[in-house]
């Protein structure tokens, strides 16, 4: 059995309980008592506040965690990182108010700096030579520097819009951030194999996430134009239609150069394109 610590309500919970759901894990009580079970699958999920996660794992009352980087950076508990998990994505910055001109982070010295992730800031502003004086706060971190608390704020940021509605502007970003398995070096070979299942399903529902399946019809003269640019898996697989002279052909294509391989496919007379979200991809 292997223990799951994820946030019990928060930013990161569905998204946490969607990736165990696409992994075709079915959560017996997804009411979020304290624990829950998996019916299909070996595992535990404990439902927690995300700061007390780290520690549940580096202690053992969990032995893998969903939490955010920032998290794990603040808390300062010795884990590895298992696994990146692309959601929750956020950077840890610092911010003035917007009046004050701003040359560069020498700015810092000597100011008064309100945050949450006072073990973070220290560490970055030791790495940047910066001497300030930190001051915690546990919420509404920016409203300090309007009431008079700090001179600046160091806080997670995501659109920006936070900042700007409190008259504030980022001027350094010190930390991305996003969600991430945490666990420690030390688990059983037992719960080993059953944390690499785990990943080796999450990986093909990540991989195919990255990609769409495409089918379209094309001349047979094209077919070897359109095979060069589909850049497959091995290569296209090439059907021919009942209409002489002409071929379906299907591939799976990288999100990230998607509308450049269209654009080149419709050039060498691709026609009737269909574009299909792929599930899961396992190479
Ligand atoms: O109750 P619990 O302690 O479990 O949760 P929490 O309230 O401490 O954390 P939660 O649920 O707010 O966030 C969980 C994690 O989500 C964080 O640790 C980050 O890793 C990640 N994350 C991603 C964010 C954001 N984006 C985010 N935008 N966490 C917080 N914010 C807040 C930020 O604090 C600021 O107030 O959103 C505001 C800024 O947003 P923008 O879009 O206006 O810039
Ligand atoms: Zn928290």
């Amino acid at each position: 059995m292997l223990k799951i610590a994820i946030q019990k309500s928060g930013r990161l919970s569905e998204k946490s309980l969607a990736i165990l759901e696409q992994a075709g894990i079915k959560i017996s009580n997804s009411d979020r008592k304290l624990v829950a079970h998996a019916s299909n699958f070996p595992i535990q999920l404990l439902y927690l506040r995300d700061d007390d996660i780290p520690q549940c794992v580096a202690d053992g009352v969990a032995d893998i965690g969903f939490v955010g980087e920032n998290v794990l950076a603040e808390t300062r508990y010795p884990l590895e990182i298992v696994e990146r998990l692309g959601f929750g994505k956020c950077r840890l910055s610092l911010a003035i108010p917007k009046s004050i001109e701003y040359q560069d982070i020498k700015w810092f010295n000597g100011k008064k700096i309100a945050t949450s992730f006072p073990c973070i800031l220290e560490d970055q502003l030791k790495s940047l030579g910066v001497n300030a004086d930190i001051h915690l706060i546990s919420g509404s971190v920016e409203i300090s520097t309007g009431i008079g608390l700090a001179d600046a704020i160091f806080d997670i940021v995501s659109s920006g819009s936070t900042l700007i509605s409190n008259g504030l502007r980022e001027v350094e970003v010190l930390m991305q951030s996003e969600a991430v398995i945490v666990g420690r070096k030390d688990i059983s070979k037992e719960k080993q194999e059953i944390l690499d299942k785990l990943l080796f399903r999450f990986r093909a529902v990540q991989k195919g996430k990255g990609y769409k399946y495409v089918m379209l019809n094309a001349p047979t003269k094209s077919v070897k134009a359109i095979s060069n640019i589909l850049p497959g898996v091995k290569s296209p697989t090439v059907i021919p239609l009942a209409e002489e002279g002409w071929c379906s052909i299907h591939s799976a294509i990288p999100e990230n150069i998607f509308w450049e391989v269209i654009d080149q496919l419709k050039e060498q007379g691709a026609q009737d394109i269909l574009v299909i979200p792929i599930e899961k991809f396992i190479v």
